[in-house]
């Protein structure tokens, strides 16, 4: 709604000064009982307001929620999260995103809720998402490329959402752990799940399933997990402001996107390898089929990971999962 989006600019640009109805009316165009009922979604959306007598309204809180209306205060891409699905609980934003994609969804749509009750990872595990405190989110790609390509297209994620991180939070320092994670200070702050809907040589679409821990405190992870896992507040001693990570995520999601559609990974390589945590470490992968240990020695033109053995021997990794030794 595009009046209840410009009154909401006019008042978080007042900074702390009341702004008065009748000047917002006159400036939108519209009466004063229109600019009234606007407040009144405003607040039913957790915005709060003083009233001033002959000054107006005082903007004094906003939601650190995920709306439509507080991502779009801050996005700046033409695709990307333009057309924005959000509810309160779903139980994947995959399984949501699958359904729209399938339906004709465009390239860029993003689904995003404020809780999951059965949010997932790779191979069925299960991803904690509690209430209002992450990133929970799935963006619909549709990249001219073929199925083999968009394997890669997890690296290009991770890379986006490093450097939105990095932009945001400049003492933070997030390193990606091939393929899907990005770690801060060794512990997990977020993981990457990409889905596909492709015909054997075509990609219809890729659901990239976003989880970030934002503003969960120490406690607040289960026992499961409270040994691996951070969230960005922990690391940066601020809260999160969601909404403005979001859109800065899709921003540099888009523009990668099309880097990656143009040149391929090979022209991303270089900056996911300057920002991994992979590259020239002891780790161990486990496969579906067995566990071997070695030297991450590098990456190839297409995302895949090379292992240099203690023999010497090199093995090329497709898939699996890697722990730092
Ligand atoms: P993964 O398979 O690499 O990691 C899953 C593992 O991570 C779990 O087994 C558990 O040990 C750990 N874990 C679970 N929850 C958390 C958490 N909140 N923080 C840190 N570690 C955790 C990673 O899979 C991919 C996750 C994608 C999640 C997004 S959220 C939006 C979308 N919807 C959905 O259902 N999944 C994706």
């Amino acid at each position: 709604n595009s009046i209840k989006d410009e009154i909401l600019k006019r008042l978080l640009a007042a900074n702390g000064e009341a702004v008065s109805g009748q000047d917002l009316a006159d400036v939108l165009g519209v009466s004063r009982t229109a600019i009234w009922k606007h407040m009144q979604t405003l607040q039913e959306e957790g915005y709060t307001f003083e009233t001033i007598k002959k000054k107006g309204y005082l903007l004094t809180g906003v939601p650190n929620s995920l709306s439509p209306t507080q991502i779009e205060l801050f996005l700046q891409t033409e695709h990307f999260g333009r057309e924005l699905h959000y509810y309160d609980v779903v139980d994947s934003t995959q399984t949501i995103a699958h359904k729209l994609a399938q339906e004709g969804a465009p390239h860029g749509t993003v689904v995003i809720g404020e809780e999951q009750t059965a949010g997932r990872g790779r191979m069925a595990r299960p991803w904690e998402s509690a209430h209002g405190t992450g990133i929970w989110m799935t963006v619909i790609v549709r990249p001219d490329v073929t199925p083999q390509q968009a394997s890669s297209y997890t690296l290009v994620v991770a890379v986006a959402i490093t450097m939105a991180i990095k932009t945001l939070y400049q003492h933070v320092e997030p390193a990606i752990k091939w393929p899907n994670d990005l770690l801060i200070n060794g512990k997990k702050c977020t993981g990457i799940l990409t889905e596909m809907q492709a015909e054997a040589d075509c990609v219809q679409a890729l659901l990239v399933g976003i989880g970030i821990n934002a503003n969960q405190g120490a406690a607040d992870f289960s026992p499961d997990i409270a040994e691996i896992a951070t969230s960005l507040r922990l690391e940066a001693g601020e809260e999160i402001n969601r909404a403005a990570l979001v859109a800065s995520i899709l921003q540099y999601l888009e523009q990668f996107t099309a880097l990656y559609v143009k040149e391929g990974f090979a022209s991303i390589k270089a900056l996911w390898e300057q920002l991994s945590c992979t590259i020239g470490q002891r780790i161990e992968v486990t496969t579906i089929r067995e566990r071997f240990e070695g030297v991450a020695s590098g990456i190839t033109n297409d995302g895949v990971l090379q292992l240099t053995q203690d023999d010497g021997t090199v093995r090329i990794i497709y898939a699996g999962d890697i722990k730092l030794l």
